[in-house]
């Protein structure tokens, strides 16, 4: 199965390529545009994304795909009042990822919940033009500081339920096995039969 992976984001890129073994996954090309994500919520930018790039792909090139996957994602921190949510990627952009985790700790006050989760939702879109979502989550808490250097963006700041270190820190088996991206990929691999 070839499918057109729509995301710019590298860490991203890696996990998908060990969650989806058997999938051979066409990264987004250097020449084609941003992907606008506007909606309020994961699915819709998951699904605008798909959208876009698919749109984008049959303009573009001849390649016969079976289909167009993307990711919208983020973390959601209950003292945020779930955010920074589906503007994770925009929240602090003008600052390097480990500035960012600083930054985003700083706003919990002493005291109060430190619940958060990551949230995924994949959108995939057939080249008939039909789509679907799922989702994926995984529950966990703010650390107090950042902490490793494995993965990617809030993984030094985010510890999963039942560990006692973040992603960052853990081994990357363990973010692979439980991640929010890899629970969503069981459930797309599930609905195609894969
Ligand atoms: P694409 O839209 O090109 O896929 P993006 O980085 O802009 O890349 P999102 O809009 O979905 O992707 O933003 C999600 C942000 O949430 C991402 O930039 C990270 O900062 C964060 N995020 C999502 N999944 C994560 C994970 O597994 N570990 C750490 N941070 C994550």
């Amino acid at each position: 199965m070839k499918v057109l992976l729509a995301t710019r984001n590298a860490g991203k890129l890696r996990e998908f390529a060990g969650l989806l073994p058997g999938v051979e996954l066409v990264p987004w090309p250097a020449e084609a545009p941003e992907l606008p994500e506007t909606g309020a919520f994961f699915a819709d930018n998951a699904l605008q994304k798909a959208e876009g790039a698919l749109r984008w792909w049959k303009a573009n090139r001849s390649e016969i795909l079976d289909g167009v996957l993307s990711d919208d994602s983020g973390l959601c921190v209950d003292a945020l009042w779930g955010g920074p949510g589906v503007l994770s990627a925009r929240f602090a952009s003008e600052l390097d990822p480990a500035a960012k985790n600083l930054k985003l700790l700083a706003l919990i006050p002493d005291g109060v919940s430190r619940k958060a989760r990551f949230v995924c939702v994949l959108a995939f879109a057939s080249l008939r033009g039909d789509a679907f979502t799922v989702s994926g989550a995984v529950e966990g808490t703010l650390s107090e500081s950042p902490k490793g250097g494995g993965g990617f963006g809030y993984d030094p700041i985010f510890i999963p339920e039942g560990f006692d270190r973040t992603f960052g820190d853990l081994p990357t088996e363990v973010k692979q096995r439980l991640s929010h991206r890899a629970r969503a990929c069981e459930a797309l691999r599930r609905k195609l039969g894969i």
